[in-house]
């Protein structure tokens, strides 16, 4: 449990059988082979020098256009990172890990980053000329600064993140809530409104143009406003548990998460199927607070269609009742479909990527749950209203066009020929794909010429 907690690794706790049958003892026998231990765990808590921060300030002091990065390590920083962003006139981006580290509602904060990132992010990082990584080890390069671009400062509590995801310059290793409270008094105040105004309409116009998105129309459900009608209905202290599929996007952009809010999912090995069980987890750790699962169909069949029966086993210990599980039935294995188009160019395979049809709603219903069914878009704030004010677990399934297409925000113009190309070679779904593609490039989100590659 030691190792656990001081190398914030998973770690195999084995206790062998003839063990659990030996007697317990005060303390064992003053013998050879026994083994005396403590109980207790003592935090490290490791400090950069003053001449580090320095060398951190100098570096910083130097630049006029401001970047911070921040990542699940910044989770417990988020006051320090604000009085930062002020101080520095800086736009926020945050890796998928660490969207619950600020709230989405204030103007600097660009969002998330990378392939399931914000254009407001893809901004930032082209735009400046220093960049600041906080307790992240988010790894797509070509989300960040080019090359030579922008000097870094980096601040992590384990030595072995820093350096690797890009050349920083200073690395300050420690907590980021402390390194933060050292390192702001040696910073000059920056006073460049052009920069902050700039992040902040770009971040203005994200928000609008992510709502023109959603409110397209698809067939029958465009998922984007699922996500989009969301955000106002979440309750406080809400607990989100994501999974891994094309909601993962909309999950990163579309959510605005606020203040006092959880959120987590499989952000490393990215692996489908965190949804219920993060879910089921954060509810035993956090009874008394609403938790929400987001899942695919195609993980609702993998494991959450048997982990609700864990749900009714346990649900009526817990003090708050508030469950939603969130299905986004689509009958496709989106995100790799799509991923097949827009990186190889290939048609939707459906052999192996269609999810049968099941229905989650009546199921749920089965085991005494509510279950909503929502098969037009003008539902969907209703039913997420009625699904958190519900006094027991809620299934809500709601049935998506699988034919949104979910690209990255700087989505090149090849890209988006290879998977125009795929329609060619016979795409089942081709002639939705054609339709919800010109509704994306109408509302600004993809690229209508090669001028923006
Ligand atoms: C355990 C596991 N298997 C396969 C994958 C590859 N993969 C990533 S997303 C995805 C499709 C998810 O489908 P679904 O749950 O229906 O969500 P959707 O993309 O349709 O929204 C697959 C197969 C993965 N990440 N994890
Ligand atoms: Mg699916």
């Amino acid at each position: 449990m030691r190792i656990a907690a001081a190398e914030r690794c998973i770690t195999c706790v084995i206790v062998p059988n003839d063990l659990q049958e030996m007697k317990a003892v005060p303390s064992p026998p003053r013998a050879h082979g026994d083994v005396y231990s403590g109980v207790g765990y003592a935090p490290a808590h490791p400090q950069p020098s003053l001449n580090e921060l320095r060398q951190a300030a100098e570096v910083i002091n130097a630049g006029k256009r401001v970047a911070i990065l921040i990542g699940a390590g910044a989770m417990q920083a988020g006051p320090q990172v604000i009085a930062l962003a002020r101080h520095l006139d800086a736009g926020v981006a945050k890796a998928l890990l660490g969207k619950a580290a600020l709230p989405d509602d204030l103007p600097f904060v660009t969002g998330s980053i990378g392939q399931l990132g914000t254009k407001p992010s893809w901004e930032l990082m082209n735009d400046c000329d220093t960049l600041l990584m906080i307790g992240t080890t988010f790894p797509y390069s070509e989300f960040l600064p080019p090359d030579g671009q922008a000097r870094a400062v980096q601040i992590d509590i384990a030595p072995r993140n820093v350096s690797m995801r890009y050349p920083t310059e200073v690395n300050l290793i420690g907590d980021s809530a402390q390194v933060i409270d050292q390192l702001l008094p040696l910073l000059d105040k920056k006073d460049n409104p052009d920069w902050r105004e700039r992040i902040e309409v770009n971040v203005r116009k994200w928000w609008r143009a992510l709502e023109a998105k959603a409110m397209e129309p698809a067939d029958p459900i465009n998922p984007q406003r699922i996500f989009w009608e969301l955000s106002p209905r979440l309750p406080d202290k809400a607990i989100i548990c994501g999974d891994c599929g094309s909601h993962t996007n909309w999950y990163a952009r579309d959510v605005k998460i606020r203040e006092g809010m959880m959120a987590s999912l499989s952000g490393k090995l990215a692996t489908m199927g965190s949804g219920m069980p993060y879910a089921i987890a954060a509810k035993m750790a956090y009874p008394d607070r609403p938790v929400l699962a987001i899942v695919g169909d195609g993980a609702m069949q993998m494991n959450g269609n048997a982990e609700l029966i864990t749900v009714k086993q346990y649900w009526e210990r817990w003090s708050n009742p508030c469950f939603v599980v969130m299905v986004l039935a689509n009958h496709d294995l989106n995100q790799v479909t799509w991923e097949q188009r827009a990186l190889a160019g290939d048609p939707k395979f459906a052999p192996a990527q269609d999810v049968e049809d099941f229905p989650y709603a009546e199921y749920a219903r089965m085991l005494g749950f509510k279950g909503i069914r929502v098969e037009r878009p003008e539902h969907i704030a209703a039913a997420w209203e009625e699904a958190f004010a519900s006094d027991r677990p809620v299934l809500i399934e709601f049935i998506s066009d699988p034919d949104v297409p979910p690209l990255p925000p700087h989505i090149r113009w090849a890209q988006a020929k290879s998977y125009m190309t795929a329609l060619a070679k016979g795409d089942p779904n081709e002639l939705g794909i054609i339709r919800q593609s010109v509704r994306d490039m109408m509302a600004g989100l993809l690229p209508g010429d090669s001028s923006d590659s």
